[in-house]
């Protein structure tokens, strides 16, 4: 404990090493207590190649030129730490690693058995004690865990290419739902177009929804500017906020569920047949701490 708090001061005093090393120890399950700083969370999302790393650049460069401090937690399930898309990304994140105002770090989901959420929760208060105030998420695809790590977020961006199959597949997954903003990427190609056209078709859009709807070209930087102001300024949505919570709530409780002492017990027991699923529920859910974390 003591050793974690004192890579958090030197973290804060903006020793990178100390910082990196206080996010694996989160990662690892170790808990800290930090200061109730609350930061923004942007949680951007979509399908691989939609272009959400570039985005996420030109977003950069923005706060950057703003004076603010970004952090980029970017949630691969596929690639461990070390993969190559990682690189690849901090090709595309221009200021990354280039200044002191931006950092940068992957995270493999499947590093995560007890659920990813509650340890991204604490990383990111970990990081705006450290002064990180911007923090965006970038996770990919559209599963059930890419929404429960961008529910947590403030704002939810869902990056869309000009292809029309990639919508598909969101609003099949309900990320849809959850989304404060729908940005068409790559306007640059002339099929972006209709996309966007089909995206509002298919929101109907009601006049009391203030989603943000809108193309923009990350690569050439059209619409960047507009997109930016109306994510800093949207309004909270309580149905939106309603449904986020439900999956806080449920990636919390699984996550309890998953690291609980006697999880692996119980499904011996299930597994040699002298307890039926009944039974391992109420043994778990009998021994639960409810006023603990
Ligand atoms: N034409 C065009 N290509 C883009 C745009 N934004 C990104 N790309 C390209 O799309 C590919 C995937 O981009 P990337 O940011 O890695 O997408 P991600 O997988 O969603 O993070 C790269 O080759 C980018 O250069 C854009 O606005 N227009
Ligand atoms: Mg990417």
């Amino acid at each position: 404990m003591s050793e974690l708090r004192s890579l958090l001061d030197s973290a804060r005093k903006g020793e990178r090493r100390s910082l990196a090393k206080l996010l694996t120890e989160i990662e690892r399950g170790q808990k800290i207590e930090l200061p109730h700083e609350e930061p923004w969370i942007l949680g951007v999302t979509g399908a691989p190649g939609v272009g959400k790393s570039t985005l996420i650049g030109r977003m950069i460069s923005h706060w950057h030129s703003n004076g603010e401090k970004v952090a980029v937690l970017a949630v691969d399930p596929s690639s461990p730490i070390s993969g190559g898309s990682l690189m690849a990304d901090r090709v595309r994140m221009p200021h990354s690693d280039s200044s002191d105002s931006v950092y940068v770090r992957s995270l493999a989901s499947q590093n995560f058995p007890g659920g990813i959420l509650p340890h991204i929760d604490t990383m990111c208060r970990a990081l705006s004690a450290c002064g990180w105030h911007r923090i965006i998420i970038e996770t990919v695809g559209s599963g059930q865990s890419e929404i429960s790590i961008v529910a947590f977020s403030d704002v939810v961006l869902l990056v869309e290419g000009p292809d029309r199959g990639d919508i598909i597949q969101a609003e099949k997954a309900g990320v849809l739902e959850i989304a404060d903003a729908i940005v068409i990427n790559k306007s640059d190609i002339p099929s972006s177009a209709s996309a966007l056209e089909d995206i509002r078709r298919s929101l109907e859009l009601s006049e009391d929804d203030n989603r943000v709807v809108r193309s923009v070209s990350a690569i050439n930087g059209d619409g960047i500017a507009e997109l930016i102001s109306e994510i800093e300024n949207i309004e909270k949505d309580p149905s939106r906020s309603r449904i986020r919570n439900r999956e806080r709530l449920i990636s919390h409780w699984v996550s309890l569920l998953i690291t609980h002492e006697r999880i692996e017990s119980n499904l011996e027991k299930l597994s040699n047949g002298s307890i039926t699923i009944n039974d391992a529920i109420d043994s778990i859910g009998n021994s639960l701490n409810f006023g603990g974390n």
